[in-house]
C-alpha cells in the first residue's frame, strides 16, 4: 500500500546499477512473527561516481546496520527504500531486519503457508526479505543458513547444494546452503516445513546424477508420481531437442497450499501450487494431468532461459517469458497432439489476449512503463510473447531457430539480457534481417490482415492483396507495419492441394508480409482456388476473408493441415453467430454447419482429440471480440440456441460418439484421454438434448475424476434436476480436500441463470472456502466473474457490487489477487453503454478506496482514463 501516488517506471529510464553485489550471505532465524535475517553482502562500486548506495526495502524492521563490521547509524529510510550517502569502493555490508511471516497475506517474500514458510520472490519480493539491490541485472552468489525449530520444520530447504548441518541445543536446528550461481535476489528461495519426499533421480547426457526431490504435504506422497514423471520427461526433452543440459546435482519441487499463480522457478528449488502438482486419478482429472506436465516443464525448462540468462530489467520479462512458453508448448506437442495443443492455445490468443489488447492494460509484449510489475505477467506477455517466438520459429526453420537459441545462451551465460540481444543472436544465427519484425516487441494492439484474391483464369494466375492494419490501443494511437509470417494453401474445387508457384518457381507456405499493403502472385493455377490462410495461425492477428460456407465446408473436410480443419469450423461457427446476431438471433440453424458436424462425427480417420475439439463451440468470450459492441444476454442466447440446435438435429450421433468411446479401465495416456474428451463432448450435447439418465448413470459409474465432472458440468449447463443431487455427493465425498472442491465450486460459480450470485454468496460461508486462499478466490469468485459472464454482467449491477465487495476486502489482504480479479471489470469496450456507465460508477468508488493498493491503482485508473 503506498500513501503517495504511485510512480511510473519507464523502460527508457533504464541505467546500470551504481553498484555490484558480489555475494550475499543470509542468516535467517525463522520464527512466525518475529524472523530475524542477517544479510552479508560484499559490494562493489560500478564506475567513477560518487551517488549514494540505494537499497530497497519494504516492511522491514530495521535492527543494525554495519560497514566493514562497524555499526553505523549514517543512513536515510522510508517505506520504500534505505539509503547510505557514503560507502567505500569495495566493502562488506551488514544489516540485520526482522520481519513478519505470519502476518504476510499478499504471500509476496517470506510468508507462511499452511504450517510450513515459503518465499516469493519474483519480481520484487525479495526486499521484502531485507534491504538489498532488488533488480534482476544484479547478480550475486547466494548462501543460506537456515535456522527454525527441529520438530516442526524438519526440512530447510534453499537454492544451490546443501553444504552444513547441526542440531542446537535448544531443540533448534540449521543447515547451510550455497548456490554456486550467481543470480538475482528474485530467484531466491527458502521453503521450511514438515513434508513427505519423493526421490528419484536422472542422469544427465554427460552422465551426471541429479537427484530430484518433490516435497508435498504429508500423506500426499501417492499423488506425486505424476509431477516426477512430468519432471524427467521435461529434462531428458530439454537434452533432445535443445541440447541443454541441467547443472546442478539437486532439483526440488515443493508443492504449496498458498501461493499466488501456478508455480515459480527459484534456482534448484521450484515452489509450486499444489494444484500443478499433486494428481491421481480419483481427484485429477485428464487436463490436470496435461496441466501438470506442462508446468513443470515449463518452470524446468527456466533454468537456461530466465536463471542461466536472466532479464536486463523487468520490462524484458517476455525474453523468459515468452521464450519458456514457447518452449513448454513445444514439449507438451512433442509428447502428445501437436494439433490439439496449438488449438488450445490458439483460444487463449483470440479469446481473452485478444481482450487484452482490446482492453485499456493493452501493451506491447516489452511494455514501456509499469506502475506495478506484477500487473504484467499478462497473455500478451507470457502467450503473445510465445507466439512471437513461434513466428520466429516459423520463418527461421527448427535448425536455424535452434542455432539462434544456442548462440543466445552462449553469448550471455551468466548475464542478464534485453529482447534485442535475442534477437540479434536469431538474425545472426540465421543470416535474416529481423528489423522489421522487432517491431513486435514494441508495438501493442492486434493486427487484422485483410485479404482479397483475384483469379485470372486465362493466364492461370491467382492474386492475393493482403493489407494489415493495427488499431489504436489505449497506450499507442500510431501503429506501424510489421513483419508477419502468412502460412497458406491452395485448393482445388475437388479439395486436391495445389502447387505454390510464383516467379516462376514452386515455393513455401509462409508468404513474408512486410507492407502496409502486400500483393503475392501465384502462377500454373488450374482453377479458381480456394485459400487455406494462416495456417496454424501463423501470426497473433484477425483475419478477414470473405469465405463462403462452402469454401469453409471445403477447408473442414479436405485440409491437410489438421489445424485448418478445425479453425475453418470456427469460422464457419462464427459466422453463424454473426448471421444470427444481425437477424436478431431467430433463424434456423443452417443446414451447412449441421452437414459439417456431422461428417466430422462420421469420419473414421479424424484423430478423436481433433473431433472433440472440432465440435467444441467457441466461448462466449471469444465470440464477444467478432463484434464492437454487442448486448452480451442476446449474444449468449445465440450461443445456446447454437448449441441446442446442434444437439437436437444430430442426437443419434452423439448417441453413437458416446458409446464408441467408452474407456473400460482408466489410463492417464493419451488415446484414451482422446476418447475420453470425445465422449465427454457427446455427453454434453446428449444432456442439451435431455438425456438425463445417461447423464447420471456416468456421474454414478466413473471411476475417475475426469467422467465425474464431465456428468456434473453437463448437467449444470443443461440445467437438469439431477445436478442437485450429484453436487450434494460430491460436496460430501470431497469436502475435506480443497483442489478437489475447487471444481466444486468453479462449477456452481459457472452455472446459468440468476440464483448463480446468491449461491456464489453462500458458498463463500463454505468452511472450505477462504479469502486468503488464492485457488479458493480463482475457483469461486473469479469463476464467477471471469467464467460467467451473463450473470456477472447482470442487468442490475449485482454483479459488479458483488465484485467491488471482494476487491476492497483483497486489496489490503491480497493486492496481486484482487489485481487479476478485476479484469472482467476493466475490459468493457465491447459491451453496451448502459453496463459501461454501471461500470465506470463502481471503478470510481474503487478509485476512491483509502489505501488503494498500486496494483489496482493502476488498473483502474487507465480504466477510467
Ligand atoms: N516466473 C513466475 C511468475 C512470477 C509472477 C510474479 N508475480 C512463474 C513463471 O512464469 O514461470
Ligand atoms: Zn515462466
Amino acid at each position: 500500500m503506498t500513501q503517495t501516488k504511485p510512480q511510473v517506471q519507464y523502460r527508457d529510464d533504464y541505467q546500470p546499477p551504481h553498484y555490484w553485489i558480489d555475494t550475499l550471505d543470509l542468516d535467517i532465524q525463522l520464527h512466525d512473527s518475529r524472523t530475524e535475517v542477517v544479510a552479508i553482502s560484499r559490494i562493489r562500486r560500478n564506475g567513477e561516481h560518487s551517488e549514494p548506495l540505494i537499497l530497497n526495502g519494504e516492511h522491514l524492521a530495521l535492527l543494525q546496520v554495519a560497514i566493514n563490521g562497524v555499526e553505523t547509524r549514517q543512513y536515510q529510510q522510508d517505506d520504500e527504500s534505505l539509503l547510505l550517502p557514503q560507502v567505500p569502493q569495495e566493502f562488506v555490508l551488514t544489516i540485520k531486519t526482522r520481519i513478519n511471516p505470519a502476518a504476510n497475506s499478499a504471500l509476496e517474500g517470506l510468508y507462511k503457508s499452511g504450517s510450513a514458510f515459503c518465499t516469493q520472490c519474483e519480481a520484487q519480493g525479495f526486499r521484502r526479505i531485507t534491504y538489498y539491490l532488488d533488480r534482476p541485472d544484479v547478480l550475486a552468489r547466494f548462501s543460506t543458513r537456515i535456522t527454525a525449530d527441529a520438530a516442526a520444520y524438519p526440512y530447510l530447504l534453499s537454492n544451490g547444494n546443501r553444504v552444513g548441518q547441526g542440531v542446537l541445543d535448544d531443540g533448534r536446528h540449521w543447515v547451510q546452503w550455497q548456490d554456486p550461481f550467481p543470480k538475482p535476489a528474485y530467484l531466491f528461495a527458502l521453503v521450511a516445513g514438515d513434508f513427505d519426499v519423493l526421490r528419484d533421480s536422472f542422469t544427465t547426457y554427460s552422465g551426471r546424477e541429479v537427484a530430484l526431490e518433490i516435497y508435498v504435504d504429508k500423506g500426499n506422497l501417492h499423488r506425486a508420481g505424476h509431477a516426477m514423471d512430468s519432471l524427467k520427461a521435461s529434462m531428458a526433452w530439454d537434452e533432445q531437442r535443445c541440447h541443454l543440459e541441467y547443472d546442478l546435482d539437486v532439483y526440488m519441487i515443493v508443492a504449496v497450499d498458498f501461493f499466488n499463480m501456478g508455480a515459480m522457478e527459484n534456482k534448484g528449488l521450484n515452489v509450486f501450487n499444489a494444484k500443478f502438482v499433486l494428481a491421481d486419478e480419483n481427484t485429477a482429472t485428464d487436463n490436470d494431468y496435461l496441466d501438470i506436465e506442462r508446468v513443470i516443464g515449463h518452470e524446468y525448462f527456466h533454468n537456461w532461459t530466465g536463471n542461466r540468462v536472466t532479464c536486463r530489467d523487468w520490462f524484458q520479462l517476455s525474453l523468459k517469458e515468452g521464450l519458456t512458453v514457447f518452449r513448454d508448448q513445444e514439449f507438451s506437442s512433442d509428447l502428445g497432439s501437436r494439433t490439439v495443443n496449438r488449438i488450445r492455445n490458439v483460444r487463449i490468443i483470440r479469446g481473452p489476449q485478444f481482450a487484452e489488447d482490446a482492453g485499456p492494460m493493452a501493451h506491447p509484449i516489452r511494455p514501456d512503463e509499469v506502475i506495478e510489475m506484477n500487473n504484467f505477467y499478462t497473455l500478451t506477455v507470457y502467450e503473445k510473447g510465445a507466439e512471437v517466438i513461434r513466428m520466429l520459429h516459423t520463418l527461421l526453420g527448427e535448425q536455424a531457430f535452434q542455432r539462434g537459441l544456442a548462440l543466445y545462451l552462449q553469448r550471455h551465460d551468466g548475464q542478464a539480457a534485453t529482447c534485442n540481444d535475442f534477437v540479434a543472436a536469431m538474425s545472426e544465427a540465421s543470416g535474416r534481417d529481423l528489423g522489421r519484425f522487432n517491431r513486435w516487441y514494441g508495438q501493442s494492439g492486434t493486427p487484422v490482415l485483410t485479404v482479397s484474391d483475384d483469379y485470372d483464369a486465362d493466364q492461370g494466375r491467382y492474386t492475393l492483396t493482403v493489407r494489415q492494419h493495427t488499431p489504436p490501443t489505449r497506450d499507442q494511437q500510431e501503429k506501424l507495419p510489421l513483419h508477419i509470417p502468412l502460412s497458406l494453401a491452395l485448393y482445388s474445387e475437388q479439395g486436391e492441394p495445389i502447387t505454390l508457384m510464383r516467379e516462376g518457381q514452386s515455393c513455401g507456405p509462409v508468404l513474408d508480409v512486410l507492407e502496409a499493403e502486400h500483393r503475392f502472385v501465384f502462377e500454373q493455377v488450374p482453377s479458381c482456388p480456394t485459400p487455406a490462410l494462416l495456417q496454424g495461425f501463423s501470426a497473433p492477428v484477425k483475419l478477414s476473408y470473405p469465405y463462403s460456407d462452402e469454401q469453409l465446408s471445403l477447408l473442414a473436410r479436405c485440409s491437410i493441415d489438421e489445424f485448418v480443419r478445425w479453425d475453418a469450423v470456427q469460422m464457419l461457427l462464427n459466422k453463424t453467430v454473426q448471421a444470427q446476431m444481425a437477424a436478431g438471433g431467430e433463424t434456423a440453424l443452417p443446414r451447412s454447419l449441421v452437414d459439417v458436424f456431422r461428417t466430422i462425427l462420421e469420419d473414421p480417420a479424424l484423430d478423436r482429440a481433433l473431433k472433440a475439439e472440432m465440435l467444441t463451440l467457441p466461448d462466449l468470450g471469444s465470440l464477444l471480440e467478432l463484434f464492437e459492441q454487442v448486448d452480451i444476454e442476446v449474444l449468449a442466447r445465440v450461443h445456446d440456441r447454437l448449441g441446442l440446435g446442434l444437439a437436437e438435429a444430430l442426437q443419434p450421433l452423439w448417441r453413437q460418439a458416446y458409446t464408441d468411446n467408452l474407456t473400460p479401465e482408466y489410463r492417464i495416456e493419451h488415446q484414451d484421454m482422446a476418447r475420453r474428451s470425445l465422449k465427454n463432448v457427446a455427453l454434453g450435447y446428449l444432456a442439451l438434448a435431455g438425456d438425463e439418465a445417461r447423464v447420471f448413470e456416468q456421474y454414478r459409474q466413473a471411476d475417475n475424476m475426469t467422467d465425474t465432472l464431465a456428468a456434473m458440468k453437463a448437467a449444470v449447463r443443461a440445467g437438469l434436476g439431477s445436478r442437485d443431487a450429484m453436487l450434494t455427493d460430491f460436496e460430501g465425498k470431497w469436502h475435506h480436500d480443497g483442489l478437489v472442491l475447487d471444481n466444486w465450486f468453479r462449477l456452481q460459480a459457472t452455472a446459468p441463470g440468476e440464483q448463480t450470485l446468491a449461491r456464489v454468496r453462500q458458498l463463500m460461508q463454505h468452511p472450505t472456502f477462504s479469502l486468503s486462499n488464492p485457488n479458493r478466490v480463482r475457483a469461486l469468485i473469479g469463476a464467477f466473474t471471469s467464467g460467467n459472464p451473463v450473470q456477472f454482467h447482470r442487468a442490475d449491477g449485482a454483479g459488479y457490487d458483488f465484485l467491488l465487495e471482494i476487491l476492497s476486502q483483497l486489496n489490503r489482504l491480497n493486492p496481486q489477487v484482487a489485481s487479476r480479479l478485476i479484469t472482467p471489470l476493466i475490459q468493457f469496450s465491447r459491451l453496451d453503454d448502459a453496463r459501461r456507465r454501471m461500470i465506470t460508477l463502481r471503478l470510481q468508488q474503487l478509485m476512491a478506496m483509502p489505501d488503494l493498493a498500486r496494483d489496482l491503482f493502476e488498473k483502474i485508473s487507465k480504466a477510467l482514463d
